[in-house]
């Protein structure tokens, strides 16, 4: 077997109603392009029948379905598809069709022309933005941000859409509280500083709920305070 360039993983939980269309369009975008994907559909048993749904679409595209027995939020099921990647390349994105699939072949050619080792799926540089956002929903993201400014330069630190080199991981134990797995190798990760922001226009979910809640940002806030004193460590260390 030919082994894939890129694997993307995709936690899913509830997501019946978009995986087929996120799988065409991924597919789609990438044979364009000449890439060869692997599909990593890492589903914590969902009542919806996600998991059926994505094996089905085994058949006709390049799909791997991954089935964890309980509910423990994307950030544990992100790291079993991580591991088990087959390709040199991974990427991360949500299963509902907010993150565009098309750029998908822009990231990966950053990575392959050795211009960054991990590639951020990006709200906040020109040429990126979102879907007409709330008021309080701006305000916690950009408070969300401006806690996070001390760990790294990146502009959209809590972006859910990310690729990179699996060089990046050697050397470094990626165990994020929560589910923000790429702030993690933003600030861990052993990229040497070959970060790249890319564009993307951030769409609202195309069906289903969100997950996300106080949970979720309670879980980011102790995230923060573990990458400070791991950064705060580490600087003291070189010293
Ligand atoms: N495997 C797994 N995936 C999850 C879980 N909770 C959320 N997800 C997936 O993680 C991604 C991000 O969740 P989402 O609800 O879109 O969060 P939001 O984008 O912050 O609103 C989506 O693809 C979800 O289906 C979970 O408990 N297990
Ligand atoms: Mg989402």
């Amino acid at each position: 077997m030919n082994r894939p360039d890129l694997t993307i993983v995709i936690p899913t939980y509830n997501e019946a109603k978009n995986i087929e269309t996120l799988v065409i369009r991924i597919h789609d975008a990438l044979r364009q392009a000449g890439v060869k994907e692997d599909i990593m559909v890492v589903d914590d048993s969902s009542p919806d029948g996600t998991a059926a749904l994505a094996t089905e679409l085994a058949a006709k595209y390049p799909v791997k379905v991954y089935i964890r027995t309980s509910r423990e939020g994307p950030g544990p099921a992100i790291l079993d598809g991580i591991r088990l990647a087959d390709a040199p390349v991974a990427c991360v994105m949500d299963a509902d069709l907010s993150h565009p699939p098309e750029v998908l072949p822009h990231m990966f050619q950053l990575i392959k022309q050795g211009k960054a080792l991990l590639v951020i799926g990006s709200r906040h540089v020109s040429g990126g933005g979102t879907s007409k956002w709330i008021w309080y929903r701006k305000f916690f993201s950009w408070g969300a941000r401006m806690l996070g400014r001390f760990l790294t330069p990146v502009n959209d630190l809590t972006s859910g859409y990310f690729m990179f080199d699996k060089k990046i991981l050697q050397g470094t134990e990626i165990d994020p509280i929560g589910c923000k797995v790429g702030l993690e190798l933003m600030v861990k990760g052993n990229h040497q500083g070959k970060v790249v922001e890319y564009p993307i226009v951030f769409l609202e979910r195309a069906a289903g709920e969100s997950k996300m809640g106080w949970r979720e940002t309670r879980q980011y806030l102790q995230h923060l305070l573990n990458l400070s004193l791991y950064k705060v460590g580490r600087l003291l260390r070189l010293k």
